[in-house]
Protein backbone atom coordinates (compact mmCIF):
# COMPACT_ATOMS: atom_id res chain seq x y z
CA UNK A 1 0.00 0.00 0.00
CA UNK A 2 1.52 3.07 -1.06
CA UNK A 3 1.78 6.63 1.29
CA UNK A 4 1.04 9.94 0.38
CA UNK A 5 1.90 12.58 2.42
CA UNK A 6 0.97 16.23 1.57
CA UNK A 7 2.62 18.98 4.03
CA UNK A 8 0.89 21.89 4.42
CA UNK A 9 -2.22 23.61 5.91
CA UNK A 10 -5.62 23.64 4.34
CA UNK A 11 -5.61 27.20 3.99
CA UNK A 12 -3.01 27.32 1.78
CA UNK A 13 -4.15 28.41 -2.09
CA UNK A 14 -0.86 25.75 -3.33
CA UNK A 15 -2.09 22.98 -1.11
CA UNK A 16 -5.28 23.13 -2.26
CA UNK A 17 -4.17 22.72 -5.77
CA UNK A 18 -2.35 19.59 -4.43
CA UNK A 19 -5.08 18.00 -2.33
CA UNK A 20 -7.84 19.07 -5.54
CA UNK A 21 -5.64 16.94 -7.99
CA UNK A 22 -5.39 13.93 -5.38
CA UNK A 23 -8.85 13.88 -4.77
CA UNK A 24 -9.82 14.26 -8.67
CA UNK A 25 -7.25 10.90 -9.28
CA UNK A 26 -9.55 9.02 -6.39
CA UNK A 27 -5.67 9.27 -4.53
CA UNK A 28 -5.74 8.69 -0.57
CA UNK A 29 -2.98 10.54 1.42
CA UNK A 30 -2.45 12.65 4.88
CA UNK A 31 -2.27 16.20 5.29
CA UNK A 32 0.72 17.17 7.52
CA UNK A 33 0.13 20.33 9.19
CA UNK A 34 3.16 22.65 8.53
CA UNK A 35 2.39 26.05 9.65
CA UNK A 36 5.02 28.35 7.45
CA UNK A 37 3.56 31.78 8.74
CA UNK A 38 3.99 31.03 12.42
CA UNK A 39 7.79 31.02 12.55
CA UNK A 40 8.07 29.16 15.53
CA UNK A 41 6.83 26.10 15.13
CA UNK A 42 8.13 25.33 11.14
CA UNK A 43 9.97 22.46 12.25
CA UNK A 44 13.69 22.84 11.23
CA UNK A 45 12.89 19.56 9.39
CA UNK A 46 10.47 20.70 6.84
CA UNK A 47 13.79 23.19 5.57
CA UNK A 48 15.21 19.74 4.19
CA UNK A 49 11.93 19.34 2.41
CA UNK A 50 11.37 22.63 0.93
CA UNK A 51 14.52 25.33 1.24
CA UNK A 52 12.32 27.87 0.38
CA UNK A 53 10.20 27.41 3.02
CA UNK A 54 6.69 27.51 1.03
CA UNK A 55 4.13 24.92 1.22
CA UNK A 56 2.94 22.43 -0.27
CA UNK A 57 5.82 19.75 -0.34
CA UNK A 58 4.67 15.73 -0.84
CA UNK A 59 6.23 12.36 -0.64
CA UNK A 60 5.26 9.48 -2.14
CA UNK A 61 6.84 5.95 -0.53
CA UNK A 62 10.34 8.13 0.03
CA UNK A 63 9.94 9.75 -3.10
CA UNK A 64 10.11 13.84 -1.90
CA UNK A 65 9.00 16.66 -3.82
CA UNK A 66 7.70 20.40 -3.50
CA UNK A 67 6.67 23.09 -6.63
CA UNK A 68 2.86 22.43 -7.35
CA UNK A 69 3.55 21.93 -10.81
CA UNK A 70 5.62 19.36 -10.36
CA UNK A 71 3.88 17.55 -7.61
CA UNK A 72 0.36 18.13 -9.46
CA UNK A 73 1.78 16.57 -12.83
CA UNK A 74 3.49 13.65 -10.84
CA UNK A 75 0.19 12.58 -9.25
CA UNK A 76 -1.54 13.00 -12.46
CA UNK A 77 1.48 10.50 -14.29
CA UNK A 78 1.73 8.22 -11.63
CA UNK A 79 -2.11 7.41 -10.45
CA UNK A 80 -4.54 5.96 -12.30
CA UNK A 81 -7.96 7.76 -12.68
CA UNK A 82 -9.09 10.72 -15.00
CA UNK A 83 -6.08 12.04 -16.93
CA UNK A 84 -6.02 16.00 -15.87
CA UNK A 85 -3.32 16.65 -18.74
CA UNK A 86 -4.98 16.84 -22.04
CA UNK A 87 -2.86 14.98 -24.97
CA UNK A 88 -3.30 16.76 -27.54
CA UNK A 89 -0.07 19.09 -27.92
CA UNK A 90 -2.09 22.72 -28.22
CA UNK A 91 -4.34 21.68 -25.23
CA UNK A 92 -1.77 20.59 -22.90
CA UNK A 93 0.33 24.08 -23.73
CA UNK A 94 -2.63 26.52 -22.99
CA UNK A 95 -2.70 23.96 -19.87
CA UNK A 96 0.82 24.93 -19.02
CA UNK A 97 -0.17 28.56 -20.10
CA UNK A 98 -2.83 29.10 -17.50
CA UNK A 99 -0.68 27.82 -15.27
CA UNK A 100 1.92 29.93 -15.15
CA UNK A 101 -0.63 32.82 -15.68
CA UNK A 102 -2.14 31.58 -12.40
CA UNK A 103 1.31 31.50 -10.76
CA UNK A 104 2.92 34.70 -12.29
CA UNK A 105 -0.24 36.78 -12.37
CA UNK A 106 -3.39 35.97 -10.80
CA UNK A 107 -1.92 34.55 -7.40
CA UNK A 108 -0.48 37.63 -6.09
CA UNK A 109 -2.91 40.37 -7.10
CA UNK A 110 -6.00 38.73 -6.38
CA UNK A 111 -5.07 36.69 -3.47
CA UNK A 112 -2.61 39.12 -1.47
CA UNK A 113 -3.45 42.23 -2.99
CA UNK A 114 -7.01 42.14 -2.40
CA UNK A 115 -7.83 39.06 -0.07
CA UNK A 116 -4.97 39.37 1.84
CA UNK A 117 -4.94 43.18 2.15
CA UNK A 118 -8.70 44.07 2.44
CA UNK A 119 -10.31 41.08 4.14
CA UNK A 120 -8.08 39.07 6.21
CA UNK A 121 -6.06 42.31 7.59
CA UNK A 122 -9.82 43.76 7.94
CA UNK A 123 -10.33 40.51 10.27
CA UNK A 124 -7.89 41.03 12.17
CA UNK A 125 -7.87 44.46 12.59
CA UNK A 126 -5.16 45.63 10.37
CA UNK A 127 -5.04 48.10 8.08
CA UNK A 128 -4.50 47.49 4.27
CA UNK A 129 -1.23 48.29 2.89
CA UNK A 130 -3.18 51.15 -0.03
CA UNK A 131 -0.52 50.89 -2.47
CA UNK A 132 -0.39 47.05 -3.02
CA UNK A 133 -4.74 47.32 -2.93
CA UNK A 134 -4.75 50.24 -5.81
CA UNK A 135 -1.99 47.93 -7.97
CA UNK A 136 -4.34 44.91 -7.71
CA UNK A 137 -7.52 46.61 -8.44
CA UNK A 138 -5.37 48.02 -11.63
CA UNK A 139 -4.39 44.38 -12.38
CA UNK A 140 -8.14 42.95 -12.01
CA UNK A 141 -9.41 43.31 -14.90
CA UNK A 142 -6.57 42.18 -17.34
CA UNK A 143 -6.74 38.90 -14.77
CA UNK A 144 -10.72 39.06 -15.24
CA UNK A 145 -10.55 39.63 -18.89
CA UNK A 146 -7.59 37.38 -19.72
CA UNK A 147 -9.36 34.24 -17.58
CA UNK A 148 -13.13 34.92 -19.77
CA UNK A 149 -11.29 34.95 -22.94
CA UNK A 150 -9.34 31.94 -22.43
CA UNK A 151 -12.41 30.06 -21.15
CA UNK A 152 -14.54 31.44 -24.26
CA UNK A 153 -17.60 29.07 -24.32
CA UNK A 154 -15.81 25.64 -22.96
CA UNK A 155 -17.19 23.87 -19.85
CA UNK A 156 -13.39 23.85 -18.80
CA UNK A 157 -10.57 26.28 -19.54
CA UNK A 158 -8.71 23.74 -21.53
CA UNK A 159 -11.65 22.72 -23.40
CA UNK A 160 -14.37 19.82 -22.62
CA UNK A 161 -12.50 18.11 -19.76
CA UNK A 162 -11.25 19.42 -16.26
CA UNK A 163 -7.67 19.99 -16.85
CA UNK A 164 -5.04 21.03 -13.98
CA UNK A 165 -5.44 24.68 -14.99
CA UNK A 166 -8.93 24.41 -13.67
CA UNK A 167 -7.67 22.54 -10.24
CA UNK A 168 -4.94 25.62 -10.45
CA UNK A 169 -7.53 29.13 -10.75
CA UNK A 170 -10.52 27.17 -8.30
CA UNK A 171 -8.41 27.95 -5.22
CA UNK A 172 -7.15 31.13 -6.26
CA UNK A 173 -10.65 32.57 -7.38
CA UNK A 174 -12.57 31.34 -4.43
CA UNK A 175 -9.87 33.56 -2.16
CA UNK A 176 -10.58 36.62 -4.47
CA UNK A 177 -14.26 35.83 -4.40
CA UNK A 178 -14.27 36.55 -0.93
CA UNK A 179 -13.43 40.45 -1.53
CA UNK A 180 -16.88 42.00 -2.21
CA UNK A 181 -15.53 44.39 -5.71
CA UNK A 182 -13.77 40.97 -6.36
CA UNK A 183 -16.87 39.36 -6.12
CA UNK A 184 -19.19 41.74 -8.23
CA UNK A 185 -16.24 42.06 -11.14
CA UNK A 186 -16.53 38.40 -11.31
CA UNK A 187 -20.31 37.51 -11.03
CA UNK A 188 -20.23 40.09 -14.12
CA UNK A 189 -18.48 37.77 -16.75
CA UNK A 190 -20.91 35.55 -17.38
CA UNK A 191 -18.84 32.60 -18.70
CA UNK A 192 -16.53 32.62 -15.33
CA UNK A 193 -19.64 32.77 -13.03
CA UNK A 194 -20.84 29.35 -14.80
CA UNK A 195 -17.35 27.63 -14.61
CA UNK A 196 -17.51 28.94 -11.18
CA UNK A 197 -20.67 27.22 -10.86
CA UNK A 198 -19.82 24.02 -12.09
CA UNK A 199 -15.99 23.51 -10.50
CA UNK A 200 -17.92 24.55 -7.64
CA UNK A 201 -20.08 21.22 -7.38
CA UNK A 202 -17.33 19.09 -7.63
CA UNK A 203 -16.26 16.79 -4.47
CA UNK A 204 -12.63 17.61 -5.11
CA UNK A 205 -13.65 21.65 -4.52
CA UNK A 206 -15.99 21.10 -2.26
CA UNK A 207 -13.85 18.27 0.38
CA UNK A 208 -11.15 21.01 0.59
CA UNK A 209 -13.24 24.01 1.61
CA UNK A 210 -10.73 25.53 3.86
CA UNK A 211 -11.78 24.55 7.70
CA UNK A 212 -11.71 27.84 9.17
CA UNK A 213 -14.30 28.97 6.20
CA UNK A 214 -16.72 25.72 6.90
N1 LIG B 1 6.10 28.06 -6.14
C1 LIG B 1 5.45 27.45 -4.99
C2 LIG B 1 4.53 28.50 -4.38
C3 LIG B 1 3.86 27.97 -3.13
C4 LIG B 1 3.40 29.09 -2.24
O1 LIG B 1 3.59 30.30 -2.52
N2 LIG B 1 2.81 28.72 -1.12
C5 LIG B 1 2.40 29.71 -0.14
C6 LIG B 1 1.13 29.28 0.56
S1 LIG B 1 -0.26 29.27 -0.50
C7 LIG B 1 3.49 29.79 0.90
O2 LIG B 1 4.11 28.81 1.25
N3 LIG B 1 3.75 30.99 1.40
C8 LIG B 1 4.71 31.19 2.43
C9 LIG B 1 5.57 32.39 2.20
O3 LIG B 1 5.44 33.00 1.12
O4 LIG B 1 6.38 32.68 3.05
C10 LIG B 1 4.68 26.22 -5.44
O5 LIG B 1 4.30 26.14 -6.62
O6 LIG B 1 4.48 25.30 -4.63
Amino acid sequence: MSKITLFGTDDSVYVRIARMTLHEKGVDYELMPIDIFAVDSVPASYVDRQPFGKIPSFEHDGFRLYETGAITRYIDEAFPGPRLQPEDPRRRARMNQLISIADAYIYRPLVWGLYVELVSKAASGEPPDQRWVGEAREKMPVCLGALSDFLADSLWFCGDGLTLADLYLAPMLDYFLLVPEGADAFRKIENLRTWRDRIGRRESFLATCPLTRS
